[in-house]
């Protein structure tokens, strides 16, 4: 049975020009500073987001948890949304390693922060309080369904941040899909933030890696923090190589995620028993559920038996996420599997 995995863009494989670019990297000791092929990727990916430098590191989880502590002290707070990554995926490793509360405000359905909920959660200096020190967002939005920041919104908030004394923190793990969906450079969407990380290896397919981009200042010191978390490796040129292909080579084509994760929306839409959870799909995410008369999980496992892989999430959603190795003519494979489970439990529920 062929497998249509919808579970994550993370599931992509290196492309053979990855693989090829591993065998030939050139490497050195990354500790000591001393990979070539890592120190072309850092400078790649700082030009990018339009920072000074940037610092290669095992995981977007990583990379936001080196942000947190190099941005805070232990004791502080951060402000970021009730949908957040950080807040929902990442173990509570702001909390539990950079020792810092994490104060939730509400994110609308496009993962946006209210600007005067910002405002008024920032605390005032206080015996009884900690000190609010970071502003965290997220583009595009995981829990809101691949949602976009556009720049104007994202330099109104960081402005706000900046002038109250803190700074912004940029969770880009899919920045290149909503540069790609606005139709502009990146750089564009993380001019103003203090630092931002991204991902090589969810839609950009490398086999693994993500970048924590900022001023030279604080990359200087997130390289300490990386080095703390285990994170200092050694020739791991042989895996930037692929990474330098990705940014080479993978964003422009994000638009056809796009386009296939558009594609199986409105299949979905048009099906019974099917309820959408976004009005739009900004980018690669799809929201969905079952009518209430029908149970998600027997829906999800019932995709399962039919070789069509989802991640059923809190609340009885499913989110499908479309990447390289998926065509439009898997999309069309899937819905029509979706569907054949579709009826069968609305058959099941009339008995
Ligand atoms: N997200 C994964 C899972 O953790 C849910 C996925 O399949 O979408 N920020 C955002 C916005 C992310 O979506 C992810 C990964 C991360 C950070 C963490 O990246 P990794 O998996 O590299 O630690």
């Amino acid at each position: 049975m062929d497998v249509i995995d919808l579970r994550s863009d993370t599931v992509t494989h290196p492309t053979p020009a990855m693989r090829q670019a591993m065998f030939e990297a050139e490497v050195g000791d990354d500790v000591f500073g001393e990979d070539p092929t890592v120190n072309r990727l850092e400078r790649m990916a700082a030009g990018k987001m339009g920072k000074e430098a940037a610092l290669f590191t095992t995981s977007g989880t990583q990379s936001n948890l080196i942000a947190v502590l190099t941005h805070t002290n232990h004791g502080d707070e951060i402000i970021l949304g009730d949908e957040a990554h950080i807040l929902w995926y990442e173990v509570g490793g702001a909390a539990t390693l950079g020792g810092v509360t994490m104060r939730t405000l509400p994110d609308d359905s496009c993962g946006r922060l209210n600007p005067d909920d910002i405002v008024r959660a920032i605390r005032e200096k206080d015996i009884h309080c900690p000190e609010t020190k970071l502003l965290c967002l997220e583009n595009t939005h995981n829990r809101c369904g691949g949602a976009v920041l556009t720049a104007e919104y994202t330099n109104e908030v960081c402005s706000i941040a900046h002038a109250r004394g803190l700074r912004v923190h940029l969770d880009g793990a899919r920045i290149f899909n909503a540069a790609v969906a606005l139709g502009i450079p990146a750089s564009a969407l993380s001019e103003n933030a203090d630092s931002v990380s991204l991902c090589l290896s969810k839609g950009l397919s490398a086999p693994v890696g993500s970048l924590l981009c900022g001023s030279k200042d604080f990359v200087e010191r997130a390289r300490k923090f990386r080095k703390m978390l285990g994170g200092g490796m050694r020739q791991v040129g042989v895996i930037a190589a692929a990474g330098i292909v990705a940014v080479e080579t993978m964003i422009d084509r994000l638009g056809e995620d796009h386009a296939n994760a558009r594609r199986l929306a409105q299949g979905l839409a048009g099906m019974r028993g099917i309820r959408m959870a976004q009005d739009t799909i900004p980018t690669n995410i799809v929201m969905f559920g079952v009518s209430p008369e029908l149970s998600a999980g027997e829906f999800f496992d019932g995709l399962e038996e039919a070789g069509v892989k989802v991640i059923l999430l809190d609340g009885d959603l499913l989110r499908a996420v479309t990447h390289r190795m998926v065509s439009s003519s898997d999309i069309d494979e899937a819905l029509t599997h979706i569907e054949a489970v579709c009826r069968r439990l609305r058959r099941g529920a009339q008995k």
